[in-house]
């Protein structure tokens, strides 16, 4: 049950079913794994679904603050869809701790790098010498988030973080295509490879758990199967 969430992450699940930001039904994923739901944080487009989305990603910051002295000065979202999260996140961490991130900038890149005027590949806070968070929506395979973080390394950032509103849990593609065979997480290859902190809001654990609430049995018999099947070694 949803109950063992903490409240702000119960919200926030309850938000991403009512906004229909998670959906049920066939996807194909960027990987091409055939998926029986789909989060789609584009879909946060009405305010008050922003609003619960900011407040999310806010207080899993200001969280990893408290437990484990997360400090950055920029948050990075990677265009499209990081970039209103990155922005609504600083406006939100502004108004819940305005003495602790009051100075925090928010910046993202193009997805075309713009050769007149100002120039450049970045809009917002240059990153140069900063402590760079990226905020960023879902995490699969976590092959957006290495672009995302060799883009920050190129700007002279510092990458020291990772926020995602949902950790699918899934195993990274077994190198011979054999899905059956067991394979550790996309987040945990981040985190060995990089040393970043990664924090998910919800993860597909999270989902099912809460999914007796309001899914129907079809919809949490598939979900489960495609869990069974596709959830990381470690
Ligand atoms: P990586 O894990 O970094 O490759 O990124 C996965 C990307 O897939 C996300 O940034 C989304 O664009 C997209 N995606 C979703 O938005 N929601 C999902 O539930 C699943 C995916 C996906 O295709 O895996």
């Amino acid at each position: 049950s949803t109950t063992t969430l903490a409240p702000y992450k119960a919200d926030f699940l309850k938000a991403s079913i009512e906004g229909k930001i998670l959906k049920f039904g066939s996807f194909e994923l960027k990987s091409k794994r055939i998926s029986p739901y789909f989060f789609n944080a584009g879909d946060f487009f009405r305010a008050d679904l922003l609003q619960a989305i900011s407040n999310a990603y806010a207080k899993a910051i200001i969280e990893a603050r408290e437990q484990i002295g997360l400090e950055f000065d920029v948050v990075f979202g990677p265009a499209y869809k990081g970039i209103p999260l990155a922005t609504a996140t600083v406006d939100k961490l502004c108004q819940l701790d305005p003495k602790n991130y009051g100075q925090i900038c928010y910046s993202f890149d193009r997805k075309e790098a713009k050769t007149h005027g100002e120039g450049g590949n970045i809009v917002g806070a240059p990153l140069k010498g900063k402590k760079v968070l990226i905020v960023d929506d879902v995490i699969t395979a976590g092959t957006a988030k290495r672009d995302a973080i060799a883009k920050i390394k190129a700007e002279g950032g510092e990458p020291v973080g990772i926020v995602v509103a949902l950790d699918r849990m899934e195993k990274l593609p077994s190198p011979d295509g054999d899905d059956s065979k067991p394979m550790p997480s996309a987040i945990g290859e981040i985190r060995k490879e990089y040393g970043l902190t990664i924090i998910a809001i919800l993860t597909l654990d999270d989902i099912v758990a809460g999914m007796k609430d309001f899914a129907s049995a079809e919809d949490i018999k598939r979900t489960e199967e495609y869990r069974s099947k596709y959830k990381a070694s470690d």
